[in-house]
């Protein structure tokens, strides 16, 4: 009988949960994150199997384990763990990793106030407001991100033919705005949205193969999200999203590498200018703060540098137990 705890402390950033594993997790070999991140998946990914899905976690967990950094200059690496996987880069996963690690003093910046992380899609800055114990804000400097393409097409079940946009900001989304056969997230619920994003997720896929490969990291491709838009309910939000991830997930927050794919395509279409700011709200109604912070090229492509800027609120600690007897030690989906 083999028998490991896991000290987890968990949070939710904007309404989505994060489990930060602060002990029990795998020592990792490779020269960087990405490579690390390759080493989880062949061998230790039954750990995130087991935190993640139920009986231990749910269709929208997610989580992280830290490492020590690559270049001693940084912080730390990061490797992400969610029902979808191990993600290249997760904004809320980011947000509420960083507010667990200062307020639980699993950390301590070189600089104050500032934190140089290595997520497996590359380096990601990090500035943050503590008042006492509390971590007031989080806002993280992105990857860079782009529109990778525009206008394409797919047949969607109920809805007919969809025009969509892929855009880059640390994972591939396609993102659908409001057109004649969709009228936008507002008059949508979010089992309607699961239901049809799990199959235009895979018909997209197949539609477009090899289409969508990060120029400098070929490990990272594929569509994996997708990022529905409509009406805010603030009408002081710049927009409303539906981000859609794993099997059975909407993000309860305005999902960060979301809202930079999101603000990545709108620069691209002339709607959002360098140093504008774009007020995300998530299906929830909890809101990020993006901005543009600077324009960039990435391959052939033109890029923007984005910021988000949202909070997270611990709310327990958790020794989570996996045991082989268990015969759900590794988790399962219905
Ligand atoms: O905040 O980047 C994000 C994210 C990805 C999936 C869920 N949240």
């Amino acid at each position: 009988m083999a028998r490991k705890t896991f000290f987890c402390v968990d949070a939710h950033t904007c309404g989505n949960p994060v489990r930060l594993v602060a002990g029990g997790g795998p020592n990792l070999v490779g020269k960087n994150m990405s490579e690390k991140r390759q080493h989880f998946l062949r061998e230790f990914d039954w750990i995130r199997r087991g935190l993640m899905f139920e009986p231990r976690g749910h269709d929208m967990m997610s989580g992280s384990i830290l490492f020590p950094p690559h270049d001693p200059d940084n912080d730390f690496s990061i490797l992400f763990i969610e029902t979808s996987g191990c993600l290249p880069m997760c904004g809320h996963g980011t947000i509420g990793t960083v507010t667990i690690a200062l307020e639980e003093g699993l950390i301590t910046p070189k600089i104050p106030g500032l934190i140089k992380m290595e997520a497996p899609a590359g380096l990601v800055t990090i500035a943050y407001q503590q008042t006492g114990k509390k971590v007031d804000w989080v806002k993280i400097t992105n990857v860079k991100s782009y529109l990778a393409a525009s206008d394409l097409t797919i047949e969607c079940p109920e809805l007919g033919l969809l025009t969509f946009d892929v855009a880059y900001g640390g994972n591939f989304y396609a993102i659908i705005d409001p057109q004649t056969n969709f009228s936008g997230v507002h008059n949508f619920t979010a089992n309607k949205i699961v239901q049809l994003s799990l199959i235009l997720r895979n018909r997209i896929n197949k539609k477009y193969p090899n289409t969508f490969v990060h120029p400098e990291d070929p490990t990272i491709a594929g569509v994996s999200h997708m990022l529905w838009t409509g009406e805010p309910l603030d009408a002081k939000s710049s927009g409303r999203n539906a981000v859609f991830y794993g099997d059975k997930a909407i993000d309860r927050s305005p999902c960060g590498t979301g809202t930079s794919a999101r603000m990545a395509q709108l620069h691209a279409k002339g709607k959002l200018g360098l140093g504008e700011t774009f007020v995300h709200e998530s299906f929830i109604g909890s809101t990020f703060i993006g901005r543009v912070e600077a324009t960039t090229t990435i391959g052939v492509y033109e890029a923007i540098v984005p910021s988000i800027q949202g909070w997270a609120q611990v709310t327990g600690y958790n020794n989570i137990i996996i045991d082989d007897d268990d015969p759900y030690a590794h988790g399962f989906q219905v």
